[in-house]
């Protein structure tokens, strides 16, 4: 069965011919010729999400664990303006969305029709090319010729070419830059009619985007090699939020040989195995108080800074760097580079780098990376006393449920506080993942249920209270395994804002910052069909995850309650024990 609407159906048959099987539908009438078109083609892989931003969210998921585009569907009117966040963070992220509005036809637009605004270009600057396709001149003509007779001055078959061709450059755009696109698509009245038979031919241009490696330029040789020659001595790789293949990790590691290099990485780095950096701020904190704080922190100071993935949380390695008079900062990959240290030289495919590297002659200090790496080493016994000693607290409890973990699990961490403990401890986990594009705190549970529904990975997802109360919609969602995890991190409001110098002088803090409630999870998880507990010591937090990752038949939340006016003490005392 098939959409009467041509248009409908050529968008239909492109998502399939190129290869967008995945699409997240939110309901609505103006969007029903392509919903009626998808639901019947089994070729397609359809979740119904009725609250956009979390459907947003949700399709941002699916394509981190399926590592492919998924298509997005909604109505007309405020609908898609509610899938924006979720665009910003995928723009940010680089992460593919193909993302279909349904609209109204340009003469029904600003007129008093209900469910209308204006819809065309609505996500401006923070997406890839958006594209309104044409009104099918062959469907209701009457109405057509009515209202805007002008439009029949051209024929379908035109109408139809200049749609193919937009949908192919949309896709084309997408894939090659990694980013989310737009297909604004009008349709008149009636809108559920069907078909049997194709209502029209569909002879789509096909794609081409560039997936060669852009080679090094000569200018860029030509500077790598006087760089490595004279002055660069000491290098620095920060890796920021990264899903390498295992050949990337192979060229990570490769590098950090050949360079001698100090390699920074993070919870979401994905980059096990190579010896690095894994807590940066449990070496930056206490060096800023240390007695011989300015030295060390000039014998850290690197002369390049490589830097590969996406964004970084750590604030204090990017104002660091930022004070490097002279620093030279490449990146090394597809992604969009960053100027982060106002350094940035060139952005470089990792492999081609890697092939060029081998030919380059070095003047590197052998002890740079080494003596950092022994530096660092030597707080871990100090680390490991403070976390076992530790008072219960956010502090603590990251620690316990860090070490929970089992290996087989993939986590989503929430921003803000959730990602920043993370980073203090060593987990099994598989992989770790964070919604860093924009740091929003309003679709991080989406984002994991998104990613569980694939089926591939088991999915945990560890939130602060906030961040879970504001994204509850996630939950409303019939796509979640049992095998899905929730640890929610209560400390009572936005815990970050403690943590924040100088915020906590802000008149009323509490109200407006910290946003004090006493509301917990529970209802929430029990309707929604998960199993629910909570813990408010170490002993109830050890007895809570204990038996927290076997199989089951419901989802599971656990919810840790945290003690808001001592958490931030935890903390201070913790990189106080570091000095
Ligand atoms: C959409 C959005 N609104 C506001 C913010 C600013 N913000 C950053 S962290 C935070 C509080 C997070 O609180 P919670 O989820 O409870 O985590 P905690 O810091 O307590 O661990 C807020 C409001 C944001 N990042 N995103």
């Amino acid at each position: 069965m098939y959409s009467a609407i041509p248009s409908a159906f050529l968008l239909t048959q492109a998502l399939k011919f190129y290869g967008i099987n995945q699409v997240v539908i939110s309901p609505g009438s103006r969007n029903a010729p392509l919903i009626l078109s998808i639901a019947a083609d089994s070729s397609f892989q359809a979740f119904s999400v009725v609250d956009e931003r979390s459907a947003a969210f949700f399709a941002l998921g699916r394509a981190m664990a399926s590592q492919s585009a998924v298509a997005l569907l909604c109505t007309s009117g405020s609908a898609l303006l509610n899938y924006y966040p979720a665009i910003a963070e995928a723009y940010y992220s680089q992460i593919p969305l193909f993302v279909i509005s349904a609209d109204r036809p340009s003469y029904k637009i600003d007129i008093g029709d209900g469910q209308t605004i204006r819809q065309a270009d609505v996500f401006a600057s923070l997406i890839g090319p958006s594209f309104n396709l044409k009104q099918d001149v062959v469907h209701n003509t009457k109405e057509v010729s009515r209202f805007a007779p002008d439009l029949l001055q051209v024929d379908q078959s035109s109408v139809e070419f200049a749609n193919l061709s937009m949908m192919a450059k949309a896709v084309a755009h997408m894939h090659e830059h990694r980013i989310p696109v737009h297909l604004n698509i009008p349709f008149e009245e009636p809108l559920y009619e069907s078909v049997l038979e194709p209502p029209v031919l569909f002879d789509p241009p096909s794609v081409k985007y560039e997936e060669a490696p852009k080679p090094l330029s000569a200018e860029t040789e030509q500077l790598l090699a006087d760089l490595f020659a004279t002055t660069a001595k000491r290098v620095l790789i920060l890796v920021g939020v990264w899903d390498p293949s295992p050949t990337e990790l192979e060229y990570l590691r490769f590098i950090v040989d050949k360079f001698g290099a100090l390699l920074l990485t993070e919870t979401t780095s994905n980059s096990k195995g190579i010896a690095s950096i894994d807590a940066i701020d449990s070496l930056l904190a206490p060096l800023e108080q240390h007695v011989l704080g300015t030295e060390l922190i000039e014998r850290l100071m690197p002369d390049v800074v490589f830097t590969l993935g996406g964004l970084v949380v750590s604030k204090k390695i990017k104002a660091l760097l930022r004070k490097k008079q002279g620093l030279v900062h490449f990146h090394l990959g597809r992604e969009r580079a960053w100027d982060t240290f106002s350094a940035l030289r060139d952005s470089i495919d990792l492999e081609v780098f890697v092939q060029y590297s081998y030919r380059l002659k070095l003047n590197k200090e052998e002890v740079y990376s080494q003596f950092w790496i022994n530096y660092y080493q030597g707080l871990s016994g100090k680390r490991e006393a403070f976390a076992l000693n530790a008072p219960f607290s956010d502090f603590k409890s990251f620690n316990q449920l860090i070490s929970a973990i089992p290996e087989n699990y993939v986590v989503h961490f929430s921003n803000s506080s959730a990602i920043r403990y993370a980073q203090f401890f060593i987990s099994r986990a598989k992989k770790q993942f964070c919604n860093r594009g924009t740091s929003g705190i309003e679709g991080s549970t989406s984002t994991a249920v998104g990613y569980a529904s694939c089926g591939t990975e088991k999915t945990l997802l560890i939130s602060g209270d906030l961040s879970f109360l504001y994204d509850n919609n996630a939950l409303w969602n019939s796509h979640i395994p049992s095998s899905f995890r929730i640890v929610v991190v209560n400390n009572g409001g936005g815990g970050i804002f403690r943590i924040l110098p100088k915020a906590k002088k802000t008149p009323r803090f509490e109200d407006f910052l910290e946003t004090k409630h006493q509301r917990n999870a529970e209802a929430i998880a029990r309707d929604n069909g998960f199993e629910y507990r909570s813990a408010a010591s170490s002993d109830e937090l050890a007895d809570g995850l204990d038996g927290f990752f076997k199989a089951s038949d419901q989802p599971k939340l656990l919810e840790i309650f945290t003690p808001s006016d001592q958490n931030e003490q935890v903390l201070f005392d913790y990189f106080k024990s570091l000095l």
